[in-house]
């Protein structure tokens, strides 16, 4: 649709930034944290660091702060270490690690940035992994404590609850983020358990927050994207409709209808996959009800009719993820996207599609909690990064937000990634996607200084402006 005139974003828009706390903190092991299951990982990949110091955030919050205030901040997206509240999980509660977000929490409302926080973001504690994790029923109550405790210590200042972070990539590609065994004899029917108990898990947090907190929000935050068919072929369209049941509405379905997606149940059945559900589960799914949905949105992806065998499995994008399943659908690229250095395709116009399908299904507000580009940024001369290419590609995914939202879709907010360098999930922290930069490499710690990048600069204008001043 092309409007005549585009409307304003609105008055309050939240635009923000994010992070989440194993990627940004560091202090890993301090002030009684207990290890995390990112923290036991042994798969980093050849040349890259691990998460120990990280941006080490955990003692410098106070300057990335104030340097979140100059830039005009109105919200700021991180996610709480559930081992620093809770070191095994469960049990035993640790002060020093609630102090801390006090701390940071207060230091935000000192500058009338609104906190919106995320639960969980991949990092479940070890202690309850040795337990089995998420295949353990007992992890929902042990998520249900940390959520009531979160409740209690931050309800008073924390507005905005993001339940768990991209639960449709922990279960797709569990692998790649460590959450599930791969020596398993049927790791997949495993996954599809967990991602039944993160449900039910998901599930009681939103209904304890409406109940302990009646004026706060909570809502999913999973990666939602859309899923184009390769071609006009009926075969193609069916095949992306597959993906999209699997990989998206699986989600969203379950977090506001309560409901399995008829399509992705099908699909469960058929490989075998599906979950125990016990008695009671399906009406705790039923009573929850999320007040927005939040989600993550790199690119599109494509796929076409599957083959039957194994060469449905291909690389869309990032060679770190496949895409793509026998008899499903398969993964294929699209020669219509450029790609970003690390091989993700870039699309712009697919974020406005994607939040249209999103409100169209659900009629609830959208809230944006990651988009951004990963890329080699230089320091060079005078503490000067010049990534413009990083102001291009933001500038695009606004453009297409305001489209969405003249398009009549409900979005209050937009938390790119991220608000500061960082350690990326799977490729170090060569792989920058921050507003300020970090002086650091992956085997030199150096000084840790922050350094204003251009797009610092330049999304300053962009808040100054409410968007009008791209
Ligand atoms: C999302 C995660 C983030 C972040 C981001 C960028 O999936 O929620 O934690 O890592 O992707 O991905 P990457 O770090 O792999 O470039």
């Amino acid at each position: 649709m092309k409007h005549k005139q585009i409307k304003p974003f609105p008055d309050n828009f939240l635009w923000g930034a994010s992070t989440s706390a194993y990627q940004v903190e560091g202090a890993w092991n301090e002030d009684g944290k207990g290890p995390s299951v990112i923290d036991m990982r042994d798969n980093y990949p050849a040349g890259t660091t691990d998460f120990k110091v990280a941006s080490d955030h955990y003692h410098r919050y106070k300057e990335d702060i104030a340097l979140f205030a100059e830039m005009g901040l109105k919200a700021y997206r991180f996610s709480i270490a559930w081992t620093r509240i809770y070191p095994n999980g469960t049990g035993e509660r640790n002060e020093k690690g609630i102090e801390f977000y006090h701390h940071l929490i207060n230091e935000l409302m000192k500058y009338n940035i609104e906190p919106i926080v995320t639960m969980y973001h991949f990092d479940l504690p070890y202690a309850l992994q040795q337990q089995g994790g998420w295949s353990n029923r007992a992890t929902i109550d042990a998520f249900e404590q940390y959520a009531k405790t979160l409740f209690e210590c931050f309800g008073d200042r924390v507005k905005y609850w993001l339940t768990i972070n991209e639960q449709n990539m922990m279960i797709l590609h569990g692998d790649a983020i460590g959450t599930v065994d791969p020596n398993l004899e049927n790791p997949k029917k495993a996954l599809y358990q967990q991602n039944h108990h993160m449900f039910v898990a998901q599930a009681k947090a939103m209904i304890l927050c409406h109940k302990m907190l009646p004026n706060a929000k909570i809502g999913p935050a999973p990666n939602i994207v859309s899923i184009y068919p390769a071609s006009s072929k009926p075969e193609d369209i069916l095949a992306a409709d597959n993906y999209a049941a699997i990989r998206n509405w699986l989600y969203l379905d379950a977090a506001v209808y309560g409901r399995y997606h008829p399509i992705a149940w099908s699909y469960l059945e058929e490989k075998g996959y599906e979950p125990i559900i016990e008695d009671g589960d399906m009406e705790i799914l039923a009573s929850a009800k999320p007040d927005f949905i939040a989600f993550n949105y790199y690119t599109s992806q494509t796929v076409a009719a599957s083959n039957g065998d194994e060469s449905d499995i291909g690389h869309t994008g990032d060679q770190h993820i496949t895409v793509g399943e026998p008899g499903v659908y398969k993964g294929v690229a699209n020669p219509n996207l450029k790609k970003n250095e690390f091989g993700w395709e870039i699309d712009p116009v697919g974020f406005r599609t994607t939040c249209r399908e999103i409100y169209s299904r659900y009629n609830l507000p959208l809230l944006v909690t990651e988009n951004g580009l990963g890329a080699f940024d230089k320091l060079e001369d005078g503490d000067v990064v010049n990534d413009f290419y990083r102001i291009d590609f933001l500038r695009d995914h606004i453009k297409q937000l305001q489209l969405a939202i003249t398009d009549g879709v409900e979005i209050f907010g937009y938390c790119p990634w991220s608000a500061i360098d960082l350690i990326s999930t799977h490729q170090g922290c060569s792989k920058r996607y921050g507003f300020i930069y970090v002086n650091r490499t992956e085997d030199d710690l150096k000084d840790l200084r922050r350094i204003r990048k251009q797009s610092f600069y330049w999304y300053k204008e962009v808040i100054a402006s409410n968007g009008s001043k791209l």
